[in-house]
Formats: C-alpha cells, structure tokens, sequence
C-alpha cells in the first residue's frame, strides 16, 4: 500500500468504526456511502471514486461489498447498501481486503522449484514454459490412470470450474477441506431434514440456545447474522444462553454463559429435550404431522436422558437444564444456532443431531423467529458439460466412512502413505493442509516433501503459503478482487445471486482461475481431438460467467450478467435505511421474509400424475414430492420422504443409532486430575492461514497466547505472560499463558491463525535483519514500519486426527494434553510434531469407523446389527 500512514490510519478508524456499528447500534452510526446510496468521494482529491460492486471473499461468508477506486487502485472496500443479507456492512477483515491484491510477497508469475523442496529456491518462467511442462506430467498420467491425478481445495467459490476441470480429466480423485471444517454439522443434519445448515430468524426471536457458535466473531454468516444477533437482542429483548467450554465474545454477549464440558453438548440437549416432553411442552401436532416418529415414540425415547446423567457429563447443573429447557419451550419464538463447538468431536454428529431435535421437538421450524430453512439460489453451467469419471477413487469415498458425505479430507495422508490410491500430479487449490490439518508440517509437510509418495505438486495460488512453499510449479492465481466468480450464500432469509468481478485489472501475469484451468486443458487438447477441448469452449472469465447468468429467470429479464456487473447482487428488495440500518419496500416498511416453506403447496401441474398414499405422501415417478396435511398438498422438507427423519434409518444400516443420542469420547473418561482438553478457536480479526500477511489485521492481533483458568495456572505456579509447555500424544509446544476465569477449568484453549513459517515477510516477521533494522522490508514502506515482534505459536503440529465414524469430521476439541511450566531447554515457539504417533492416531481412529473393531462395542445398543459384510454400501456413497 503507498498510502501515507495519517490517511491509512484515518481509514482504519473508520473502518473498525462502521465494522462495530455492525455489531452494537446500526441506527446509531451510519456511513457516508450508505447516505450516498454507495457513492464515495475521495477526501484529498475530492474527486468522486470509481465504486464496483463485488463479493467480499476474505472470508467464506460471501458479504456483498463495494470496491472505491482511485486510478484503478482500490482504496477503500465497503459494504454494499443494496445486498439484502450485508446491508452496508463489512467486517475488519472485509475493510483490509485489497491487501490480498496489494500484499507486497504476492506471487505475480509462474515459479518452477529449482532447489530442494521447500527450500525456497524459484525460477521465474513463462506461463508457455508452465503449461507445457504442467501438460507433459497430466499426459503422463492420464497414461496411467486419471485418477492418479488428484485436486485438493480448500475455499472452492469457483461455481463449478474445479469440478468441471477434474471431470475433463476423467478423475475422481477429488478431496476438499470439510472434514477439518464442519462436516459432522452438516452430517448431523442433512439426513434429518435436508440442508446442511440452518438460517436462524435472531432477529425476530424471542429466545436463543447457542451451542458451540462463536457467531459474533466467526461462524458461518458472521457479519449479516451478528446483525441480526444485535437487532434481537436491542429491539426485541431477545434471550440469549451460549455453550462453550470458553467465554467467546458471542458467549459474553449473551445473558448466560454455560461452560460446558468438551464434546457433551449432545447429552445436554438431549437432557433438554427429556424435560420439555416430560413437561409436555412439545409441540405435538408438528412432531405427529411433520417428522417420522410420533410424540409417544419420541417420549420413550427421551426417558432416558436425565437432566442428572446429562449434569454429572458436562458438569451443567440440574435446575440450569431444568430452567433452560422450560425458558426454550415456553418462549415463543425461539431459535438455536450451533457451529462447530459441539460438531468437531469424535460424535460430531450425534451432538449436532441432539442439538437440532429442540426446535424440531418445539416446533420452532420456519417461523417468524425461529429455526428456518437456507435460501439459496442456484445457476445453470455452460454446455456440454464433461461426464462422471469412469471410476471412483479411494480418497474421495472412503469406503470405511460411508455416511461421511463431505468425505474425510484429514485422513488421506495416511491413505496415500498405505498405497491406497497412487498419486502422480497433485494440485492445490485454496488449500494450506500443511498449516490448516491436524498434524499440519509434521503429517501434510512430510507428505509433500516425500517426491515418491507425491512426484509433481502444482500450486494455484497467489501466496507463499506454507503447502505452496513445498510446491514443484507455481500458477499465479487471482486474489478475489481480481475475478469472476457467481455467488449465493443461504446468509439471511432472503435468496440472492450475486458475483465477483475484477475491480482491477489483475496485477503481473496472474490468471484467475477458470482462465487458467482452460489454458491448461487447452494445451493438453489443442485441436479437440482428445474431446476435453469442447467443454472450455469461452473467450474469458466474463463470457463463462454470461452461461451462468444471462438465462435465469428473472434475472434475464432485469439485464442477466449486465444487471449483476452494476449491482452486485439480485434481486434488489428495497432500499437501506440509513437511520435504522434496515431494508425497506417502496411503502417504507421493512421487507418482510417469507415464512413456512415446507407447508407451501404443490401446483396442479405438479399433482397431475401424481398419488396420495394413505399416510398422506404425494408419491410421483416413484419418488415422494411433498405431504398431504389438513387437506393441503404441501411440499414438505427437502429429504426423501419430504419429512423430518427424527429416526435416521441409513444410520442405522452402519450400526450407528438412527435415534438422537450421545455418545462419549472414552479417552476423556479416563484423564487424569492433571490433564487438560486441548481446544483451538477463531478470532474476529483474522481467517485461518490467510490473513497473517494483512497488515492492518495483524496490527490488531498477531499472537495467540493459550488461555487458561486460575486453578490450572494456580497448579503450574504460572501467571500471564509465563512460558508454558502443552504435551499431547503427538507431539509438544512452548507459548505464553493467558490466565483467565472466562475458560473451563478442565479446557486450554489457542487461537488458531498465528504462527507462520511461511507467507511472506509480514506473517513471518522475517522483514528485519539480524540486526534489528527493517532491512529486509525496506522496499516497502508498510514493512519497515512493523513494530510488533512476536508472531505466535501454531498449534496443529501436536493435534492428532481423530475421525467421526458417522460425518467423517476431525476432533479439533477432542485432544488429552498435558501443560506444564516451560523447562530451561524449552523455547517460545516451539512446535513439534511426531510422524509415527500421529499414524498411531490414525490407526487409532479408524478403529471407531464401521468397519473397525472398537465400533460395535460402542454401540452395544445395536446388538441386532448384522455386521458390515451384511450391509451394502449405500448409492453414491457421498458427494
Ligand atoms: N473471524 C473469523 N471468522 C470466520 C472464520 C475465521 O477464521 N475467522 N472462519 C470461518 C469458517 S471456515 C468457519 S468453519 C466458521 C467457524 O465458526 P465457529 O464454529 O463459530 O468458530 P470456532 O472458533 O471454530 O468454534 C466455535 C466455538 O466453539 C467452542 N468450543 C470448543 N469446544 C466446544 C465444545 O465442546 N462445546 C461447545 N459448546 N463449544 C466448544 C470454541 O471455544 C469456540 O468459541 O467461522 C467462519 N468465520
Ligand atoms: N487447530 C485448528 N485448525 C483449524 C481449525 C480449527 O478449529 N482448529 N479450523 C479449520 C477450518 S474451520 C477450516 S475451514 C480450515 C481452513 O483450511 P484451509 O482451507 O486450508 O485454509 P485457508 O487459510 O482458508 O486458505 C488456504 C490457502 O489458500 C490460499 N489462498 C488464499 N487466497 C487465495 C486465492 O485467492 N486464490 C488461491 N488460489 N489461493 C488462495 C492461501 O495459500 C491459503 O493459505 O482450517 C481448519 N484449521
Ligand atoms: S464476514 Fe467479513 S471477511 Fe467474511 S465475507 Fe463478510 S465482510 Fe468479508
Ligand atoms: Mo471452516
């Protein structure tokens, strides 16, 4: 940024300024733009800036932003005034955005390694130089086999091109980054009623139950629902009772704050719920007409998760259950939220499942302040489109994860190192596993470094993150204000599209990535003849995006691809509000959602042909499409029998309960009085790997100290600030401490973020000399003038993988460490993790799976099962 230092510091203000109004008053403080109506004048120039409306790609909520411009410079992001979800808002990170573009350790041309991997030794080449030596290693192995080509993405917003470029390939060796994500939330909920999220209405709610969801800081949604957190909370006097083992700013925002013990969320729910149906404060008739199990049924069901078992496993005491669970069902209305708190556990998916049961048992579900469905919208592709790969591929379907939909991204080191599937080109996309996985440089570095097990690794990416460094070639990508890209986030209660477009033009030789993936199949098949050719048939990332939008319905209509370039986002369903922070019609009232999808009915035309079953399913083509209740045809929920499967059947064909339950993680039953339960967490400023270079964010945090209780720091004899040393199965780490009474005394919990061995000078601090002088950032000015020298201590070394048996997800908050005061031969920073514990770990957590012998002694419940060779593997598998 060549920005003077006053202006940049008058910026920041401002920006943190309009990111807190989002979080306290949005009718208190409004911004300039929005009382413009999106427009902004440059204060020095006083010249009026170019504004181009985009998608905010900071982080992965997808918040509708405006790019000012100054000579095609971005000098300012701001929330768009028009986007329905964002409403004029960005967060800190979403203000810092153009240091992606202008990040001074950007790499702007194709690299080819020319030392030893990692070594850090590049050769600048021409992207011919690339695309032919790239097109001669996928040759090679479409030789051999497609799919010993393999993609790993992490964030893949690319609407389609990823899958598109791997199906022109003909390989299914296709893995992505969910398993470390939430995927036991998505897994604990899909099967029950549809969608893999939810869309709470906080800001008609009466009443919330938070478990796990650290939404004012992170989250799914953070910005357009921490908006609607604040709206309930100030003009509703909404309730709200957040679970976490540690006092998260959500947690301290709320009327109560429970710290519950790790991973026994689900019991507490389920505990809960026991009392609401004991009390007879379920919603009968929803649970009779709209779920697959009646209220008799679920009571049984439910006698046997006392409020007093619950309390001795998560240590809530039995009036809290009591009280909180007469609060929730007699509140109307009321809504819950979760994220990846109670998910990120061995059963991930039995929590999540516990926990979405109060509103469904409430009969919370699509109402005006309640538990509502995701609304989304969709697009169409380009045609032809390339078919399904001939064959499935080990990684993406393990076969011992059945139910893992989301597949089991975190395992698959261990499985290449087994010989399970060969890899001979692997590409990497959005994805920094050496930094973001469990075991990170210990298990993912080891992998990449091993030029058996991985010949030729391609990194598309515009950063030197820690996967990149240990990469053969590197393809320039383009940062997210340099491309095209469609959107549609399900972010608050009203369906959008909307798009990134290049604000500027993209800086070096980058190429986004639709372009870049066609250049490179292009070069594979220049004539056609191979058949990849047909299917990357456009002239640029614009024309791609015009088969996207040009055709939908609507949208056509109001200007297709030419609407979405002017406004960023469709449809538009009023105007903001400067006063009251608020979208509003024509008449001025605010716009209204709309509620009870599932009860919408079915057309004529979609009732011709069709049949009512006697328990009142609408069958067509075999296939059920909707519910007939009090004389409606109803669409019902989007799942196979268009109900809510409180009973989950398929579950149960793996020998896991189709009931909801909890189960517990039995290394925690066996800790010792001196051990603690290692936890991770996000903080508001910064996202995963990829913000430690935004110098603006990294200002405001840049280290991560491990935060602790009195008692424990009373035990160790420790105090903020004193080096302390956390053992865990797999390794070791020295850091300060942070003690604090907001955290549970059994839990130790790092912020994730910091730490980084690679990407760039900034996040490294590797900008000074020896000396102490800014030498090696002198080039640029907002190097030399860093003033903090601690960068923090990254935790994934020695956090082992453990794996849901059902969703596939890893345990982040499952780990039994033991913390220590820091020894003489102890130093800040280290971080060490061991290659044959962590396989030790994996054995070990494959043993849970279905497959594996630990798995129907969990489940003595089920002691009908058959056994897995009797159970066929189900369609599809996963997706
Ligand atoms: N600022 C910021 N925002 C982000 C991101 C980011 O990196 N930074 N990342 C985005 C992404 S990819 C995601 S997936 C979401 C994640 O969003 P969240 O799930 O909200 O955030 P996390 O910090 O992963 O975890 C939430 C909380 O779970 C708590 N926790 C740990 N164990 C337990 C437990 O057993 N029970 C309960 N009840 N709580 C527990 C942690 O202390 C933490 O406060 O955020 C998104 N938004
Ligand atoms: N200990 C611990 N670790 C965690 C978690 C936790 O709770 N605890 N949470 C996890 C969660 S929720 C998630 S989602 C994962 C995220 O894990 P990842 O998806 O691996 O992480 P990111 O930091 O989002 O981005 C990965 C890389 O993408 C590259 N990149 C950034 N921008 C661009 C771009 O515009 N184009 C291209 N081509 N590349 C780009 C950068 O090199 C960056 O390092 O991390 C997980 N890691
Ligand atoms: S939450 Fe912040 S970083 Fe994420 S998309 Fe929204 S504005 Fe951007
Ligand atoms: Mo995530």
């Amino acid at each position: 940024m060549k920005l003077p230092s006053l202006k940049r510091r008058t910026f920041l203000q401002v920006g943190a300024g309009t990111g807190a109004a989002a979080a306290t008053a949005p009718h208190l403080l409004h911004a300039m733009e929005n009382d413009l109506g999106g427009k902004d004048i440059g204060p020095v120039t006083a010249v009026e800036r170019r504004a181009v409306p985009t998608n905010c790609h900071v982080c992965n909520i997808q918040d509708g932003a405006i790019a000012y411009l100054e000579n095609d410079r971005v000098v300012k992001l701001e929330g768009n005034p028009e986007h329905v979800s964002t409403r004029g808002r960005l967060c800190a990170k979403g203000n810092s955005g153009m240091w992606y573009s202008y990040d001074p350790d950007r790499i702007l041309y194709p690299l080819k390694r020319v030392g030893a991997r990692g070594e850090g030794k590049w050769k600048r080449i021409t992207w011919d130089e690339a695309l032919t030596e790239l097109a001669g290693k996928l040759d090679a192995a479409l030789k051999e086999d497609p799919n010993t080509i393999m993609l790993k993405y992490g964030r893949n917003r690319t609407g389609g091109s990823i899958d598109r470029f791997m199906k022109t390939l003909g390989s299914a060796t296709v893995v992505n980054h969910t398993s470390v994500c939430e995927s036991s939330k998505k897994v604990g909920m899909e099967p029950t009623w549809g969608p893999d999220i939810e869309t709470p209405d906080f800001a008609n709610a009466k009443y919330v139950l938070n478990f796990g969801s650290n939404v004012l800081e992170a989250s799914y949604f953070h910005n357009p629902l921490s908006q609607r957190v604040t709206e309930g909370r100030i003009d509703n006097q909404m309730k709200i009772v957040t679970f976490d083992v540690r006092l998260s700013n959500t947690a301290g925002f709320s009327d109560e704050w429970i710290p519950v013990f790790p991973a026994t969320d689900g019991a507490v729910a389920l505990a809960i719920g026991h009392v609401i149906l004991r009390e007879d404060l379920q919603d009968s008739d929803f649970i009779n007409n709209w779920t697959n199990v009646t209220v008799a049924e679920l009571k049984a069901h439910y006698q046997q998760y006392t409020p007093e078992w619950a309390s001795k496993i998560s240590g809530v005491p039995v009036e809290t259950i009591e009280r909180i669970a007469r609060e929730f069902a007699t509140t109307k209305p009321a809504t819950l939220f979760t994220y990846r708190g109670p998910a990120k556990h061995l059963y991930g998916s039995y929590n999540e499942k516990a926990c979405m049961m109060l509103p469904i048992m409430t009969g919370n579900v699509e109402k005006k302040g309640g538990y509502c469905l995701p609304r989304g919208m969709g697009w169409p592709q380009p045609m032809p489109e390339p078919g399904k790969p001939a064959k499935d591929s080990y990684l993406s379907h393990p076969p011992d994860y059945p139910l893992a939909a989301h597949k089991v991204s975190h395992l698959v080191p261990f499985w290449i190192a087994e010989g399970k599937q060969k890899i001979n080109v692997y590409f990497t996309y959005q994805d920094n596993p050496v930094y973001t996985n469990p075991g990170s440089m210990a298990v993912w570095g080891k992998l990449f470094k091993d030029e058996k097990l991985i010949p030729y690794l391609v990194s598309m990416s515009p950063f030197m993150g820690e996967e990149t460094a240990l990469a053969d070639l590197i393809l320039p990508d383009c940062p997210y204000l340099e491309r095209w890209e469609p959107e549609s986030m399900p972010n608050s209660l009203w369906p959008w599209l909307g798009i990134r477009q290049p604000v500027h033009k993209s800086l070096g030789e980058s190429r986004e990535n639709r372009v870049m993936l066609r250049d490179i199949i292009h070069k594979l098949d220049p004539d056609g003849a191979r058949g990849m050719k047909q299917f990357w048939n456009f002239k640029d990332g614009e024309d791609y995006m015009r088969h996207h939008f040009d055709n939908v319905p609507g949208l056509k209509e109001a200007g297709g691809l030419n609407f979405l370039k002017q406004h960023g986002v469709w449809p538009i369903y009023g105007s903001l509000n400067p006063k009251t922070g608020k979208v509003s019609d024509k008449t001025g009232r605010e716009i209204q959602a709309e509620y009870g999808l599932f009860q919408k009915e079915l057309s004529a035309a979609d009732m011709a042909g069709a049949t009512v079953e006697k328990d009142g399913t609408i069958t067509k083509g075999g296939k059920a499409i909707g519910v007939q209740r009090g004389g409606k045809n109803c669409v019902g929920f989007p799942t196979g029998n268009r109900l809510i499967n409180v009973r989950v059947d398929q579950w149960a064909e793996y020998g896991f309960n189709p009931m909801p339950t909890f189960k517990r993680i039995p290394w925690h039953e066996t800790m010792k009085d001196d051990e603690l339960i290692l936890s991770t967490f996000k903080l508001n400023v910064h996202k995963q790997s990829r913000t430690a270079a935004v110098k603006w964010l990294a200002e405001i945090a840049h280290s991560n100290p491990a935060w602790m209780n009195p008692e424990t720091a009373a035990r160790l004899g420790v105090k903020t600030g004193d080096l302390v040393r956390i053992d865990s199965p797999v390794g070791h780490l020295v850091t300060k401490a942070y003690v604090t009474e907001g955290i549970h005394p059994k839990v130790v919990s790092i912020p994730t973020g910091f730490g980084h061995w690679e990407y760039g000078r900034l996040a490294t601090l590797k900008h000074k000399s020896a000396k102490g002088d800014a030498s090696h950032g002198q080039d640029d000015p907002d190097l030399a003038n860093v003033w903090w020298d601690d960068k923090g201590v990254h935790p994934n070394n020695i956090i082992p993988v453990v794996a849901d048996p059902i969703g596939g997800s890893q345990g982040w908050y499952d780990t039994v460490v033991k913390v220590t005061k820091a020894g003489p031969d102890d130093r800040y920073g280290d971080s060490e993790g061991n290659w044959e514990k962590h396989v030790e770990a994996f054995k070990e957590t494959m043993r849970y799976a279905y497959t594996g012998d630990l798995h129907r002694k969990m489940h003595p419940e089920m002691a009908s099962w058959a056994g897995p060779e009797s159970v066929k593997h189900p369609a599809g598998g996963g997706h």
